[in-house]
């Protein structure tokens, strides 16, 4: 440890901190924009300036250590003046629609300038006074009239997802994020994962809005409009309430969905349990047959693309299953539609995801099982609430509800594919059911959970060893990827999620300021919120849900067969 003073009161703190870092120790945020911990800090923004004793100026808090003896003043008026300057500054090359911008009241430049008192920009506009929008992907908007050059989205694509498709372009006053060439982010190898967004402080970068599409549904009276929710809504929608993080608020999210007037509000987490049979049963005939091994998993669409973009030679490794999301929606326009005796093409299949990708998801090919495609939209969390909020529903007073019976069975193993090594897990449970053919004790198996980048374990089913990864964060996938091309490691089953903790982390998720991201674990926070609801079940076990039984019994006749391959399962392209 390091002793030091910070406004005057003798501290001690972790050796290597930076003062950012020490000040939070001791309870002192030090604001800034550009600062993220550990992933972006670069000094760039200068909103964190400090005074340290001795030294000539004011010091860039997040880039600078401590040292023994080290007297530092967080909030001095040179301290205060020089931030307010820096703000007046970014503010002038801002444009202000905060009245009507998507992060009005949790946009971190907006906050800071209530904070530090700014009542006045002196300078003259300098920016774009009318959007400057990129929009050709369908994942994302970003508008550079409202970015403020922090480079947390130019970090979270390059470090933590080892993508790198966006950077700084020109110099000077023509400095702007884009990619190499501005090439539009359609015709660049980006994979949609919208952790870009979950970073940005500003109304830079938002999904692209598609909740019109919804509304125009639900007053369509010749459609009948279905929803399902994914695992990690119920455990992010109520921040967007302002709930605890970790808050499982599945019952009001049912309540609210069927409030906004959908005719019926499924949960995705039932197609979740489909999947487990049609990827465990895959996973078994590859065991049997020793051939492309490892199945690595399939329901991260971000995952999917960047396999398709950077080691297209994994490509036969991945499991066939279409995605938890695409299987429900491919069931609702095939059996549901039959059992309804509804026209396929009227039937209006809304997703709800902590995903991005997951827009790009529903336009791929091969995900039209009844000739239409599989789902219509795809909202984010961020947009239900959004919806919620626009129909006036007092979401943190709702009753709790139940999914409507025909798809809204889970268990607690389909729960937790909200976490990474979640659908591992869940597979796990079923295939050594059916391994063994004796009922597993162990439920719970710790070695797959939490939120280390890489994790593994080797489990004996019956003599047959499967070794197992899990990897969640490109960054991480990466590794792994390259430590089974080497040939340095040997799995049979391998899971891949794209965002750093699992979907429960997505790009669609709630967006948390850097502050907030800085003291808690926000992944684990909500990854408890789904592994407390799988312990509190009785039903643990895909293969145990009556409604996924009977969907084989009435219609897919079992897993693997013909017909749950036409409508469950797809194809990759290199
Ligand atoms: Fe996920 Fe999914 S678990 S990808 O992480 O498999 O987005 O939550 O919905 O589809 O079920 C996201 C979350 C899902 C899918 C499921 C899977």
């Amino acid at each position: 440890t390091v002793k030091m003073k910070i406004n005057g009161l003798g501290v001690e703190v972790p050796a290597g901190s930076t003062i950012i870092e020490a000040a939070k120790y001791c309870g002192i945020d030090i604001p800034s924009l550009c600062y993220l911990k550990g992933l972006n800090a670069i000094g760039s923004c200068r909103i964190c300036v400090v005074e340290v004793k001795g030294a000539k100026t004011l010091v860039a808090s997040c880039v600078y250590p401590v040292s023994e003896g080290m007297e530092v003043w967080t909030n001095t008026p040179e301290v205060q003046k020089a931030r307010k300057m820096t703000l007046e500054l970014i503010l002038a090359n801002h444009r202000k629609d905060c009245l009507n911008c998507v992060r009005s009241q949790d946009c971190e430049l907006q906050k800071l300038a209530k904070d530090l008192g700014m009542e006045e920009v002196r300078f003259e506009f300098e920016g774009n006074d009318t959007p400057d929008i990129e929009a050709s992907a369908p994942h994302l908007v970003r508008d550079n009239s409202k970015c403020i050059l922090c480079r947390r989205c130019v970090a979270a694509c390059s470090r933590l997802q080892y993508v790198g498709v966006i950077g700084t372009n020109n110099r000077g006053y023509k400095t702007h994020i884009g990619s190499a060439f501005d090439l539009p982010l359609s015709e660049v190898p980006c994979i949609s994962c919208g952790q870009c967004i979950n970073v940005c402080p500003t109304g830079a970068l938002t999904e692209k809005d598609d909740t019109g599409k919804v509304w125009a549904a639900l007053a369509d009276p010749t459609k009948h409009v279905v929803v399902a929710t994914a695992p990690s809504v119920r455990a992010g929608l109520g921040e967007e309430f302002g709930l605890p993080i970790g808050t499982n608020v599945e019952g009001r999210m049912v309540a609210a969905l069927r409030r906004l007037g959908f005719a019926k509000v499924f949960d995705v987490d039932t197609a979740a349990d489909v999947t487990i049979m049609e990827e465990g049963t895959e996973l078994l005939g590859r065991l049997a047959e020793g051939k492309n091994l490892p199945l690595i998993t399939s329901c991260s669409p971000g995952w999917i693309k960047f396999c398709e973009y950077y080691y297209p030679e994994f490509i036969p490794n991945i499991s066939s299953c279409k995605s938890p999301q695409q299987m429900y929606g491919a069931l609702m326009k095939t059996y549901y539609a039959e059992k309804q005796g509804i026209d396929p093409k009227d039937i209006f299949v809304v997703s709800i995801m902590p995903c991005t990708a997951k827009k790009f998801e529903i336009g791929r090919a091969d995900e039209s099982a009844s000739g239409y495609p599989d789902v219509d939209v795809s909202l984010t969390t961020r947009e239900l609430g959004r919806m919620i909020k626009k129909a006036g529903i007092r979401f943190v007073d709702l009753p709790d509800e139940q999914f409507d019976p025909a798809f809204g069975e889970a268990s607690g193993a389909a729960h937790i594919f909200g976490a990474t090594g979640g659908v591992m897990e869940a597979a796990l449970r079923t295939v050594a059911e059916i391994v063994t053919g004796k009922p597993l004790v162990q439920l719970d198996l710790e070695d797959v959970r939490g939120t280390a980048g890489v994790k593994e374990a080797v489990y004996d089913l019956n003599g047959t060893k499967v070794r197992v990864a899990v990897a969640s964060g490109i960054s991480n996938a990466k590794k792994l990827l390259d430590s089974i091309k080497s040939g340095e490691k040997q799995y049979e089953f391998v899971e891949i999620m794209a965002c750093p903790g699992g979907c429960v982390n997505g790009g669609g998720q709630p967006i948390q300021p850097a502050n907030v991201r800085g003291s808690v674990d926000i992944r684990a926070l909500r990854a408890g919120a789904l592994y407390s609801e799988d312990a509190a079940m009785n039903l643990r076990k895909s293969h145990e849900n009556e409604t996924v039984k009977k969907l084989y019994e009435d219609y897919l006749e079992k897993p693997g067969s013909h017909k749950a391959h036409h409508v469950l399962h797809t194809t990759y392209v290199a």
